[in-house]
């Protein structure tokens, strides 16, 4: 059957070899939050604040890095090509009880043994909620200078840490901030606290770093900050652009439901040589659903395809859903994002971009149409053969055998 695909595909000149060839070294960073519940393994851990939520008690819950770590290579083994891992300030792996402004890349050794192992890159995000040193929901824009100075030392030493990870892995990693700083009702002056904001970012920002890809992550609302964010859209996407080295990280999820993320992505381009992503799901009030194969993450595919930006945008995953399996949600969501890539990748761009130049809207939009009726799912089924994984639905009952052997033991 995949031998008819790639004859279907070679005849709109599409080589589904190639296609192969690059999807499998297109790397998505996996959010490691989706496996705990956004809990890490700090003492004393804390509730989740900060204006996100996990709802559900689905068990099995991994409690400690070790158990993470093998959720997380189980679920990888379901997963093909390039994959990367994204981390928290909060998932600690040495024995040390250290608070957030004294953390040091130690702390973090068991995450780069792990990555070594199992060929990841490893992303890295301060971890600026579930604290007692966010008062009133605030961190980088609080009033208070100790409560600014304990984050900023925390973000200092985050940035540290993903120098760590590039120094030792290779490559690169992106060091995410988002901060939960807002307020439920309106307040009387929305300029103060973002000045405040942005001198702690130049502090954190100015110590230069190898292989560090910095980016800030804005926000429209969250849960008991409804009326104003800090880190707004407009205010990071003015402060990475005029802070070299500074990107502004989209996370599909913070924007009004009818703003097309997608369609940000041309648009920064234009103007930054990297996009750092969180996709996601957006449903009614929350912002961190597993991703499905629908037209929203399908439309962001197609843009990092069609703009040939697979080398700018990096691709992570920000979902958090404690109410099913937390590895189905790994493997779902994560197959969700490389199947809509790997749809982009099989569909004629150029041949539609051209119909667009020449102002032929109508074939346009009739052989944009007939992409849909290409067997895609075969090139899938063939990428995923090639990583030694059996396509169909098979893997679920390995899930269930795994949460029933481990998930289903811990108390
Ligand atoms: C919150 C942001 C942030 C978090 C994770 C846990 O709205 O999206 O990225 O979801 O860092
Ligand atoms: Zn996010």
């Amino acid at each position: 059957m995949y031998s008819e695909a790639r004859e279907a595909y070679a005849a709109i000149g599409i080589d589904t070899e190639k296609v192969l060839a690059t999807i499998a070294e297109v790397p998505v960073s996996i959010n490691c939050w989706q496996g705990d519940d956004v809990v890490g393994f700090e003492k004393g851990a804390r509730a989740l604040s900060g204006g996100i939520q996990t709802t559900g008690n689905y068990p099995g819950r991994a409690r400690n890095a070790q158990e993470l770590m093998a959720d997380f290579a189980f679920a990888s083994s379901m997963i093909p090509g390039a994959k990367r891992l994204n981390l928290h300030a909060s998932y600690i792996t040495g024995a040390r009880d250290v608070d957030r402004d004294a953390i040091e890349p130690e702390d973090y050794d068991g995450w780069v043994d792990f990555a070594r192992e199992h060929g990841l890159g490893l992303d890295f995000n301060p971890t600026c909620f579930s604290h007692p040193m966010v008062v009133n929901n605030l961190t980088l824009s609080s009033p208070h200078e100790e409560v600014r100075r304990f984050w900023t030392e925390h973000c200092i030493r985050s940035r540290r840490v993903a120098a760590h990870f590039a120094r030792e892995l290779g490559g690169w990693s992106t060091c995410n901030l988002w901060i939960p700083d807002g307020f439920k009702d309106t307040p009387a002056d929305c300029l103060t606290p973002r000045l405040r904001l942005k001198e702690c970012l130049d502090r954190i920002f100015s110590e230069k770093l190898d292989g560090v890809i910095d980016s800030v992550e804005s926000k429209v609302f969250g849960i008991g900050v409804e009326s104003f964010t800090v880190g707004s859209g407009e205010f990071y996407l003015g402060y990475a652009a005029s802070h070299k080295g500074v990107y502004q990280l989209l996370d599909n999820g913070h924007y009004h439901p009818t703003e097309s993320v997608a369609d940000k992505i041309p648009a920064l381009l234009t103007v930054f040589d990297r996009i750092p992503l969180h996709v996601t799901r957006a449903v009614r009030w929350d912002s961190d659903h597993v991703v499905r194969l629908d037209d929203e993450i399908r439309a962001i595919a197609r843009q990092i395809v069609r703009c040939d930006a697979l080398d700018k945008v990096l691709i992570g995953l920000d979902f958090f859903d404690a109410s099913i399996n937390r590895i189905v949600a790994w493997v779902v969501g994560t197959n969700n994002m490389k199947k809509a890539l790997l749809m982009a990748m099989l569909e004629d761009g150029a041949k539609m971009a051209a119909d667009q130049e020449k102002e032929d809207f109508t074939h346009l939009f009739a052989y944009g149409e007939s992409m849909n009726e290409l067997p895609w799912q075969e090139v899938w089924n063939e990428f995923l053969r090639r990583e030694g994984i059996e396509p169909g639905f098979a893997w679920y009952d390995a899930v269930k055998k795994y949460e029933e052997d481990v998930l289903l033991k811990r108390s």
